[in-house]
């Protein structure tokens, strides 16, 4: 009887509390992150979009603000006991799954420059072919760099939370951002503003581009879906809801344009399926989006994370639970399996040439070591041990090294550079001691690596590729990837596409 009038004190008390914050939430939050909870002029706040938010961060950031943003702090209207309840309230599953379709996304579809209104040659001078896109983290900026003179062309804000590569097209004109909120952002190269911008998901994973630059395809975990955009203007075209054969809905681990397939390649989260979207025919003639089939691949597991093959043949994805599976793309068959313990970081893995054989080195984020992997048998040719498990991995066709960082752990502000034809590693370099190093880009005839200081007093700090010594260091806040266009619009074999 005690336990039960607890129970239901316990319970009536909960719900008084779930619902003080509701109304706190109305009050003081909906305005600018969506009544909802979806995001508006402020990020989404449910648990899908937080996880990389710590409970006593939310705290912290509802108490005084985050700089640099239009965030403002809460800590003199709201009492400690308040902001802890609505640090909750946004952990808090939303009870219906949110709907986002064609309405919503149109009703988010701001279009400031339409397409071929804006002038057609740059407004600066460089060199076209060698420009880096930097993602500064720290206050959702990225900078345009120049990567002759390494002088920064500009600095432009973007959505909150830009994650994955943002994609270089139409030969360098425009660049294409997504952030975590499912915000799509349209840049103009030459003109330097944004032309473009939907929002295509709630919680969204990564984009890709086709080869001719008329589709864009974003992945969604939330809704659970894939969104074919026109690259012009970004109008949603034709939604995928990523259903699998026997009838689950899946969120989508990542979607990747395979040029000369002329297809996305996309990898389902929860069922055991790959699809293939061609958008041109046996004819190489385009076709319009309602004929856009989608081809489905069976596989033997869930794919987390996957690597397509320079000829887009052939895809090797790591799999739930340890190991890799090789599938062959024409005939939709695993061919190989592979012994990769932890979790190997495929989407950052390379290639290169070893012996007349064309080996893949892959950083793995739960264990230290990289692994090289021959793609003529599938073989594990070697497990290079590092100082800690690693995130990003890169090269060059010009260099004789392949850098990786060591993301995680006590050694997280060294990097490591491999010797591509011993396969040892011949130098550790530290650019800022303390503070995590991390992501590399090679300039475009590989002279130089460029890597990120990921620190609020962060910077890119500039390498000569084959000395290995330092040459500048330009301040950044937090900057994350960098993307060079030529090894982007190259599909260079020492980086990511
Ligand atoms: Fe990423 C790329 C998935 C966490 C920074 N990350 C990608 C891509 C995928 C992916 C599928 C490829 C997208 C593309 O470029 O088209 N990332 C995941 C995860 O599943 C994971 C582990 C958990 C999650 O939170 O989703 C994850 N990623 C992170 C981070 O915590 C990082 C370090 C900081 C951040 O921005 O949130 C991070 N991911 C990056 C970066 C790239 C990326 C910088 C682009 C790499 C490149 O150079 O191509």
């Amino acid at each position: 009887m005690r336990n039960a009038l607890f129970l239901l004190f316990f319970t009536t008390a909960t719900a008084a509390f779930a619902s003080d914050a509701a109304k706190l939430y109305q009050q003081h939050c909906a305005q600018c992150h969506h009544p909802d909870r979806l995001g508006a002029i402020g990020p989404a706040l449910i648990p899908q979009n937080l996880h990389r938010l710590k409970r006593r961060q939310a705290i912290e950031v509802i108490t005084h603000g985050r700089p640099a943003t239009q965030m403002p702090p809460f800590g003199d209207k709201l009492k400690p006991e308040e902001i802890a309840a609505l640090a909750d309230y946004i952990f808090t599953p939303l009870k219906k799954a949110p709907q986002w379709g064609m309405p919503q996304m149109l009703a988010n579809h701001p279009v400031p420059h339409p397409f071929g209104s804006l002038p057609d040659r740059p407004k600066f001078e460089a060199d076209l072919d060698n420009l880096f896109v930097v993602v500064e983290l720290g206050d959702h900026h990225f900078t345009l760099l120049d990567g002759d003179t390494f002088e920064p062309i500009g600095r432009f804000p973007t959505r909150f939370a830009v994650h994955g590569g943002p994609k270089w097209a139409s030969g360098g004109r425009y660049v294409y951002f997504l952030s975590r909120d499912g915000w799509v952002s349209k840049f103009d190269v030459y003109n330097l503003t944004w032309t473009a911008e939907i929002r295509a998901g709630v919680n969204a994973r990564n984009l890709a581009v086709s080869e001719d630059g008329r589709w864009v395809m974003v992945a969604n975990y939330l809704p659970h879906d894939l969104v074919l955009l026109d690259a012009r203007d970004l109008t949603p075209v034709r939604i995928f809801p990523a259903v699998g054969e026997k009838g689950l809905s899946s969120r989508v681990s990542a979607v990747y344009a395979a040029p000369p397939r002329h297809s996305f390649i996309a990898a389902l989260k929860d069922t055991p399926e790959l699809w293939e979207i061609r958008y041109r025919d046996g004819a190489d003639r385009p076709l319009p989006p309602r004929k856009m089939e989608v081809r489905r691949l069976r596989l033997k597991g869930v794919l987390d994370d996957f690597f397509l093959t320079q000829d887009y043949r052939t895809l090797l994805g790591s799999t739930r639970g340890g190991g890799a599976q090789v599938v062959d793309l024409e005939s939709g068959r695993d061919i190989a399996r592979l012994d990769l313990p932890g979790l190997p970081h495929l989407s950052s893995a390379i290639t290169w040439e070893l012996n007349g054989r064309r080996v893949l080195a892959t950083p793995n984020i739960r264990k230290p070591e990289i692994d090289v992997i021959d793609t003529g048998d599938w073989r594990v040719i070697k497990r290079i041990p590092t100082p800690g498990p690693g995130f990003f991995m890169r090269s060059h066709e010009n260099s004789p090294y392949a850098w990786s960082d060591v993301f995680f752990g006590p050694h997280r502000d060294l990097m490591v550079v491999i010797d591509k034809q011993t396969l040892e590693i011949v130098a550790r370099p530290k650019p800022a001691p303390g503070k995590t190093s991390a992501h590399v880009e090679f300039t475009k005839d590989g002279r130089y690596a460029l890597v990120s200081i990921w620190d609020m007093d962060g910077a890119i700090v500039v390498y000569d590729a084959k000395t290995l010594k330092e040459v500048k260091r330009i301040p950044m806040k937090k900057p994350s990837g960098k993307y060079n266009v030529h090894n982007k619009l190259t599909r260079s074999e020492g980086t990511s596409h």
